[in-house]
């Protein structure tokens, strides 16, 4: 088939990273004409090598309805942009290319869930080995990684030039090239705390510390992922406090948010005295398998808890690692945890971590798991425990 055709073609070239330092070069001299020239190739390409993927998942997945929706809306979007391949540039391919990116942008707003229910009707239908569980593992990861790739391509070119022009703002598209990291804490605090104390009538305090700078410390970043970020970690540790200290405390401990500018990273490092997580736990957390139950129906507030170990934490690592950072956790069973975000500190290393499709990532679909060379003999229930409170 035609489509068929095109994926192959678009698939073979590899993704071109950007970093942030080069959004900020491109945002500045903003010119939308390179920018429609490099996206009519560049969209193609990163939705080619992720659909090629979609097509080696395990065929039970495959024959869900909601991965037939999911992978339906990319062929869409797919064709929409290839629409512009040969077209002459005008004003008004540069117009029409704005609006199709938007059309885009809102159709995919919900793939998220979507898949979700897509690892749910295949939970309810089949049982799933740890082959299988691999494999979406790894599929997951990437697919989420590219769709947070191609809605920053998305956002950054309509930003740039789809809207009215605003000589106040300081950002440049999304990025914001003096992120006050702290201010970015604090927001994501109140936010997480007005969750909390709605749930549990209380909810722990906060405590900044900032090291080794006097003046704020600010970084060339995306502020609604780091936000993201830290709106999740705040979530899981308050969670972690009010459970493990009780909800008739008379106080809790406070969370300690260190911020600390070193020359290669910048580290945001979460502490909750929550009572930690077991070391048997700890995979778990970030498996999406683990991760997915039936959503709390809307109408029933009181179901909704304040962090369910939803996709949150994945997705969360996701972002950090896009502009090759990390988030890591680090428990003590008994006493809490520590959650460390790591950015890069330099615009110029930050560059985006892209899946590619190549023979490589084929054949991680087809080989089957290593059988074990070391001993394992934990006997852990925990270890097939669901972690979600659903
Ligand atoms: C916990 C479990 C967890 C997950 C992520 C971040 C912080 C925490 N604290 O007890």
């Amino acid at each position: 088939s035609n489509i068929g055709k095109m994926l192959d073609f678009y698939s073979q070239f590899n993704p071109s990273p950007l970093s942030i330092k080069q959004f900020i070069d491109f945002g500045l001299s903003a010119c939308e004409r390179k920018s429609f020239i490099f996206l009519r190739k560049e969209l193609p390409v990163r939705l080619a090598n992720i659909m090629k993927e979609i097509h080696l998942l395990p065929e039970n997945l495959l024959r869900m309805p909601s991965v037939g929706i999911v992978n339906n809306m990319y062929v869409t979007s797919f064709q929409e942009i290839i629409e512009f391949e040969k077209v002459e540039v005008s004003d008004n391919t540069l117009d029409k290319f704005c609006q199709a990116l938007v059309k885009i942008r809102n159709r995919h707003t919900d793939i998220v869930q979507t898949m979700a229910q897509g690892i749910l009707e295949l939970k309810d239908s089949h049982d799933v080995d740890a082959q299988t569980e691999n494999s979406i593992q790894y599929f997951l990861d990437r697919f989420y990684m590219s769709r947070i790739s191609i809605r920053m391509l998305i956002n950054q070119h309509t930003l740039l030039f789809g809207g009215v022009l605003n000589g106040h703002n300081r950002h440049i598209g999304c990025i914001d090239p003096h992120c006050d990291v702290i201010s970015v804490v604090k927001d994501a605090y109140e936010n997480a705390r007005f969750l909390c104390d709605q749930y549990y009538m209380a909810s722990p305090d906060l405590v900044v510390k900032q090291f080794n700078i006097n003046s704020g410390i600010k970084i060339i970043y995306v502020p609604s992922h780091l936000y993201h970020m830290l709106f999740e970690l705040f979530k899981n540790s308050m969670r972690a406090v009010m459970e493990h200290c009780g909800v008739d405390a008379d106080n809790y401990p406070p969370l300690e948010v260190t911020v600390i500018q070193g020359k290669e990273d910048i580290c945001v490092k979460m502490s909750d005295r929550g009572g930690g997580i077991p070391r048997s736990q700890m995979d778990y957390l970030f498996k999406y398998m683990y991760s997915t139950a039936p959503q709390p129906s809307k109408s029933d507030a009181h179901t909704v808890p304040l962090a369910g170990y939803g996709y949150g934490l994945p997705l969360s690592r996701l972002y950090a690692r896009y502009f090759h950072g990390d988030l890591v956790l680090l428990s003590c069973e008994g006493f809490g945890t520590d959650a460390v975000v790591y950015l890069k500190a330099l615009s110029n290393e930050a560059n985006e971590l892209l899946p590619i499709f190549n023979k490589t990532s084929s054949k991680f679909y087809r080989t089957s798991l290593p059988t074990a060379d070391w001993s394992s003999q934990c006997g852990n229930s925990m270890a097939t425990r669901q972690l979600t409170m659903g």
